[in-house]
């Protein structure tokens, strides 16, 4: 415990800080500035941060802020993860056992990508790659079939970077909403992402890199899959075999979300899909619980980061 804590002057101020000597404000905001502020003089102390460092900080959180890094930061310390294990916590207790496990949404996801009925091509075909045919099917926990499941995905191109936020792509590239037919069947072509570095340059990598860590994430396939009457799922699988798969900046990888990579090269393979070269294959469903009437929503509002085309799309 903090000496300076101790003092009644401090412990006084640490009170007047956060409102908590008057009658006005949002009680719980008051409650938690007072641990975190409180916390952050404890840190101070134990640490003897001195001015000049905690200076250093608070224009590093600015720089963050300034980079639009924030949605970076987050899953880089750990945080977004925390928060999953949190909503699967909260889920259990609530009786919801089972199901393909949540991962984080990471912060491009952008909203309104085009719509598909049963199948959908992601790639606009500038690119050259490795195809990628992705298919499966959306139940629910008896495993009857969800027929008009949306299965939102989104995912990086060869080079790892994302739509919207790479400019070198075309808006909606990689991004798509597929709904489910009848069979709650979804299936898609695209090309095989590669993995996901931070920017080399960034306030994020800064930090790692002091921590003596890298800003790198496995190869991976976003989703959100929402359906009427079911939990929504926020999700992503990981490419077997990258490099980084269980060594990911963002702690995302679960291990039900890493489905086999078939690939295929036989000649009547690739000619049934018009191919001349091997491409791969991977299949994975997508397990929902029916909502309930008493649990609480997994649906998380966020802010997401400024996508800067999304007008041109
Ligand atoms: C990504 O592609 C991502 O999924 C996360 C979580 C963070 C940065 C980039
Ligand atoms: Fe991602």
């Amino acid at each position: 415990m903090s000496d300076l804590l101790q003092n009644s002057p401090v412990k006084n101020l640490l009170d007047r800080i956060a409102g908590l000597d008057n009658e006005m404000g949002n009680p719980r905001l008051k409650q938690i500035v007072a641990r975190v502020v409180g916390d952050l003089i404890r840190t101070i102390e134990e640490f003897d941060v001195t001015p000049t460092e905690f200076w250093a900080a608070a224009a590093y959180l600015t720089e963050v802020g300034q980079a639009n890094e924030m949605g970076l930061l987050v899953p880089g310390i750990g945080l977004e993860h925390v928060l999953d294990l949190r909503l699967d916590d909260e889920e259990r207790r609530a009786g919801f056992e089972g199901g393909t496990p949540r991962t984080i949404e990471g912060p491009l996801w952008v909203d309104g990508a085009p719509l598909s009925h049963g199948e959908a091509r992601l790639d606009d075909g500038r690119e050259q790659g490795e195809v990628l045919f992705m298919h499966g099917q959306v139940r629910d926990m008896a495993g009857q079939p969800v027929a008009h499941a949306v299965v939102d995905v989104w995912h990086a191109n060869t080079l790892g970077g994302y739509s919207f936020f790479d400019p070198s792509q075309a808006p909606w590239n990689l991004r798509r909403r597929v709904e489910t037919d009848a069979e709650g069947r979804y299936r898609f072509r695209t090309l095989m992402p590669a993995g996901y570095g931070l920017p080399p340059d960034g306030p994020t990598q800064r930090l790692l890199t002091g921590l003596g860590r890298h800003g790198r994430r496995p190869a991976h396939v976003h989703f959100l899959v929402t359906a009427p009457g079911y939990r929504q799922l926020t999700t992503q699988i990981n490419i077997d075999g990258d490099a980084y798969l269980h060594d990911d900046f963002a702690f995302a990888t679960r291990d039900d979300l890493i489905p086999p990579v078939v690939r295929h090269d036989l000649p009547e393979d690739l000619n049934r899909h018009g191919l001349n070269a091997p491409y791969a294959e991977i299949a994975f469903d997508f397990t929902l619980h029916a909502e309930t009437a008493t649990a609480s929503s997994p649906v998380v509002q966020r802010q997401h980061m400024p996508a800067p085309q999304a007008q041109a799309a």
